[in-house]
């Protein structure tokens, strides 16, 4: 497949100001009429280009007239029509067959519905257009269909008229006056319910708010409502951006390759990230509606108002909507725990990435498949740059800047290097070495010694960093690492004020006076770079960081240190003293002054993977040994502890409140801690917590802390969640999903059998994802030595290219990352990877991921 490279960028020949499309929908038979108005763009004689895929042209018109098939070619889909003058009206007419289109991509249908997904090139598989961001047209779409079947008919902007038809069909007029990407089209026409709402803008415009989906769902969409309109509210607050249509839709779909999708003024949306109640949504669910509601709103400036010149740009949306939602998540719950939580997923997600094959830049230089490329770099490290942005801007300069790059791009397509400059004019700083960070794949490593001089009093930090090679850029110039630290003096348990250190060389010393010993270094506070850090602090020291460092994620960071110390350690059989973790879990759970949600993050054990990323090589069984016997110790050791923590946070009503969700966090790992003690009641309490639970947090996380056992109550559990939830396909998931991820001695064979089980369908990516993905994620599982895991997931992938190359090219990376283990298990990674390639008519995505990964 022909390699697309961001230095090939050329501004395009045919501009399209205006387009009228005319759907005349059916499942089975959908025509389109697509009539646009079209100007040459620059003094040229090249001809007007439009992407197709999957399309042929039933009749092609020029300025009224229809032309002969000489007069136009079909290269590689594309529809090429030479025109001689400035402007033309140029009409197409397709047909689609919805139901057919298994690739979720384009016209689809779901569960009854017709609904779209354009991004990233989805709408060539609609019509024949040019299917690139910096191609901005006003839309006016008219929709008609059955009236019995499709009651509800939607588009983007604002609804103009509607009427009725002969032979119960009924059409709608859609006009959105706002030029746009053809990515940013949507239609949705369905049996939809819908809880509507109203939104009183700061400026006192009335916006017409709902969210559609199925009757029987409708109960389940008040958080997603609530978390629109404070959505609404916070980007007003917090960026001075108001909504501009009169309506914004949203609406819920069962089968979806994505989270959710910012269509302007009619989001489409994953079911997942819509709806919720307590009996079937835990509080992670509650708290990822609220997250992607938001994220997809506050794309309506940074994305659509100001959209992306090419796909190259991505992160300009992506990561700066990411830290917008974020941040807004942040104030509507706790910013420690929120920020501990978003570290997380970066470590594990894009760390792994950095390392890997799969590395890239957050602005790329070159792909195959661009859908490859809506990765945790491009989301969540482009995110960590606008946040470094932020935090040496100052809170007062960051929205300067935001506020120049919002009203200089407005109706515009721009690049990554454009909000940089807004950053720099707007905040008045000097951004260019910073600009590495877009450039340059790879986390960065910093390298922190403290020493002290008792002569002069003085403490010295030295810092060193280094960018690993990646993929195509094995040397790295040094970056612009913003480190907050602070310096504990021991002898009074506290730090003389928190700084922020540019770090821009590749060593650097920093000279801090008046300490009359060693202080103890807290650094990347916050998290304030997205950088691995390598200290020689002591045990000792982070046991104290631990209990009193001000910076709360600086203080889970230490707990967390403490942890890994020991179990690489032991890993790498050396014998460590445990003490400490078990001292510092007691005082961390035994501190009344910590919230809840904190303490519960705090004394969670890193994960496998996690633990793996630590090591040279991984051993995954190794690790697990290692951290399951930390597990039972600190159950153990603190029994009387965990039990009395687990029957204080019985609430006594579901609220989603951050205190009430705090409770149910800490509750659920007292419960995990207590199991892991060997308690002989301990499968019971589990038991009896996942029998009395009134929402799906503590059920499910008692279902999970049991099915990583082999007790009785372990199919029990199972049997009866089976039963409870068959036909909700949400909650069914959480049933594969548990399994798939449980600690169990034949995690393999009970997932390879739930691929066969009659609930479990390639065609829903949500259940993919649910079993495989889950799977693919379980490190002791997925790499046993067998090498079974990998086949598992290898034939999903290709069973799965099949229909759904989009969501088969996802399961991939896992398999890529072989470098990272021993010779037997990396063979047998690769040998899967060669049988992937070597299936006759790979997609493009497949191909691209496989490919890379092996080498
Ligand atoms: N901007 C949206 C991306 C998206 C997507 C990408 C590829 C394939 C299917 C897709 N559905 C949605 C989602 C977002 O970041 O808001
Ligand atoms: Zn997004």
């Amino acid at each position: 497949p022909a390699i697309i490279r961001r230095a090939d960028y050329r501004v395009p020949d045919w501009l399209i100001p205006d387009i009228a499309l005319d759907f005349d929908l059916d499942a089975a038979r959908t025509r389109v009429w697509s009539d646009m108005s079209v100007a040459r763009n620059g003094d040229h004689d090249r001809p007007l280009r439009l992407d197709g895929d999957g399309l042929v042209p039933l009749a092609v018109k020029v300025d009224g007239r229809t032309l002969n098939e000489t007069e136009w070619t079909l290269e590689a889909g594309a529809l090429v029509v030479p025109l001689g003058g400035a402007t033309h009206k140029v009409e197409v007419l397709v047909e689609l067959a919805p139901e057919s289109n298994s690739k979720l991509m384009g016209l689809y249908a779901s569960g009854g519905l017709l609904c779209t997904q354009c991004e990233a090139e989805g709408f060539r598989r609609i019509t024949f257009f040019p299917d690139r961001p910096d191609i901005l047209s006003r839309y006016s779409v008219k929709l008609t269909a059955d009236k019995a079947r499709y009651p509800i008919l939607l588009a983007n902007g604002d609804p103009v008229e509607q009427g009725d038809l002969e032979g119960g069909r009924h059409w709608a007029l859609w006009n959105d006056p706002f030029p746009k990407p053809c990515y940013l089209f949507a239609l949705v026409a369905g049996d939809l319910a819908c809880n509507a709402d109203r939104f009183v803008t700061m400026s006192g415009r009335e916006v017409a708010l709902g969210i559609w989906v199925r009757e029987a769902d409708l109960p389940r969409t008040d958080h997603a409502m609530q978390a629109l309109k404070n959505s609404m509210a916070w980007d007003e607050r917090v960026y001075g951006r108001e909504y501009d249509l009169d309506v914004f839709n949203i609406v819920a779909v069962a089968d979806f390759n994505f989270g959710a999708m910012e269509n302007k003024g009619l989001n489409i949306f994953n079911s997942r990230y819509i709806l919720a109640d307590p009996e079937t949504a835990t509080d992670i669910d509650y708290d990822g509606v609220e997250g992607v509601v938001a994220h997809e709103y506050f794309h309506n400036w940074s994305g659509n108002r100001v959209t992306c010149r090419d796909w190259f740009q991505l992160s300009l949306k992506e990561g700066f909507t990411v830290f917008r939602d974020q941040n807004f998540s942040a104030d509507m719950g706790s910013h420690a725990v929120k920020r501990i939580e978003d570290v997380r997923i970066l470590r594990a997600a894009q760390f792994q990435e950095d390392s890997g094959p799969l590395a890239h830049p957050v602005r790329p230089e070159s792909y195959m498949e661009i859908s490859n490329f809506y990765t945790a770099t491009i989301y969540n490290k482009g995110a960590e740059l606008i946040r470094m942005m932020a935090l040496m801007l100052g809170a007062e300069r960051f929205r300067a800047g935001t506020d120049l790059y919002f009203d200089r791009h407005d109706g515009e397509a721009a690049t990554c290097e454009d909000f940089v400059r807004a950053m720099e004019e707007g905040g008045e700083i000097d951004l260019g070495q910073f600009r590495r960070w877009y450039e340059q794949a790879g986390t960065p490593h910093v390298r922190a010694l403290l020493s002290h001089d008792p002569v002069s009093r003085t403490a010295e930090l030295l810092l060193e960093q280094s960018v690993p090679p990646t993929p195509g850029q094995p040397d790295k110039r040094p970056m612009a690492i913003p480190l907050r630290v602070a310096l504990y003096d021991p002898a009074t348990g506290s730090h003389h004020g928190d700084e922020l250190l540019m770090l821009t060389e590749a060593q650097q010393r920093f000279t801090f006076d008046n300490f009359a010993s060693l202080p103890i270094l807290s650094i990347n506070r916050g998290f304030s770079a997205p950088v691995i850090v390598e200290t020689n602090r002591s045990q000792a020291d982070l046991a104290f960081l631990s209990a009193h460092d001000d910076d709360p994620f600086a203080r889970y960071e230490a707990m967390q240190q403490l942890m890994v110390n020991v179990l690489v350690g032991q890993v790498a059989g050396q014998s460590v003293d445990v003490s400490a973790v078990v001292d510092a879990v007691r005082n961390t759970i035994t501190d009344p002054l910590l919230d809840p949600a904190f303490v519960a993050e705090a004394v969670r054990l890193p994960s496998e993977a996690y633990l793996g990323d630590q090591m040279k090589q991984v051993d995954p069984d190794a690790i697990h040994a290692a951290r399951d016997a930390l597990q039972t110790r600190l159950g153990a050791d603190l029994e009387p502890l965990w039990r009395d923590i687990h029957a204080r946070t019985k609430a006594n009503g579901f609220a989603v409140s951050p205190a009430a969700k705090g409770a149910r966090k800490l509750r659920n790992v007292a419960l995990l801690y207590l199991v892991a003690s060997g308690a002989d009641d301990g499968p019971a309490i589990a038991y009896g917590q996942f029998s009395d639970a009134d929402n799906m947090t503590e059920r499910q996380s008692a279902l999970a802390t049991l099915a990583s056992g082999t007790s009785p109550e372990r199919e029990a559990a199972l049997d009866i969640f089976y039963n409870r939830y068959s036909d909700d396909a949400l909650t069914l998931d959480k049933w594969f999903q548990t399994q798939a991820f449980a600690f169990h001695p034949d995690t393999v064979e009970l997932v390879a059998e739930l691929g066969q089980h009659k609930a479990f369908t390639l065609n829903n990516p949500n259940r993919v994802r649910s079993l495989y993905g889950a799977f693919a994620g379980n490190q002791w599982a997925f790499h046993h030595k067998s090498g079974k895991g990998y086949r598992l997931v290898a034939d999903c992938i290709i069973a799965l290219d099949k229909l759904n190359p989009q969501t088969a090219a996802r399961l991939v990376p896992p398999l890529g990352r072989w470098k990272r283990f021993d010779e037997g298990r990396a063979a047998l990674m690769r040998a899967e990877l060669q049988r992937i390639l070597n299936e006759p008519g790979l997609s493009k995505d497949v191909t691209e991921q496989a490919s890379k990964s092996l080498e």
